[in-house]
This record gives structure tokens, sequence and C-alpha cells, in this order.
């Protein structure tokens, strides 16, 4: 499983985001939207639109920073990685 986070520093969305991943040991890829402007491309090629946080997921995008941090509690199985049903 492949995961991405699109946001940039000064989001407050984003922050909340960042903030629990903070917490937990959870890897992901992280992408700066304003740093590297190739970033916000490659986000509206895959989501759609340029809105932060975007976490990707096997090339699909999750938008809303509660709905990202739901799928990390509820969705994202830590030990294999696996998606749970
Ligand atoms: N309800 C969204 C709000 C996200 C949001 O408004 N993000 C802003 C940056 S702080 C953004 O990307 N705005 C540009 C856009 O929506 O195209 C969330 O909780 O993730």
């Amino acid at each position: 499983m492949t995961l991405a986070l699109y946001h940039y520093i000064g989001c407050p969305y984003c922050a909340r985001v960042r903030s629990f991943l903070d917490q937990t040991s959870i890897r992901v890829t992280m992408k700066d939207i304003h740093a590297n402007p190739a970033f916000r491309d490659e986000l509206v090629k895959i989501g759609g639109r340029a809105q932060v946080p975007c976490l990707v997921v096997d090339g699909k995008a999750l938008y809303e920073s509660a709905d990202i941090i739901d799928w990390f509690k509820n969705k994202y199985d830590p030990s294999g990685n696996q998606t749970k049903n």
C-alpha cells in the first residue's frame, strides 16, 4: 500500500492531520504542494482539485481532514498495512 499526504505548512486542516500522524508510528510520504508545485499538479491530476489535506491511498484521493483521520483510525491496519473491510 502506498500512502501520500498532500499538504502545506500553514494549512490548519493539514496541521490537524500531521498532528494526528505525529502521535502514531504510521509512515506516510509527505508532499508539500507549496514547496513543490509539481505536487500540486499531481494532486489535481489524481483527485481533481488542489484542496489539501488529501491522502492518496494507492492512487485514490481522500479529501477532508476528518475523513482522513477517520480512515487511519478505522480502515488502516498498521500491523499489516492492509485496508480493513
Ligand atoms: N473541510 C476541509 C477544508 C480544507 C481546506 O479548506 N483546505 C484549504 C487550505 S487550508 C484549501 O486547500 N483550499 C483550496 C481549495 O479548497 O481549493 C478539511 O477539513 O480538510
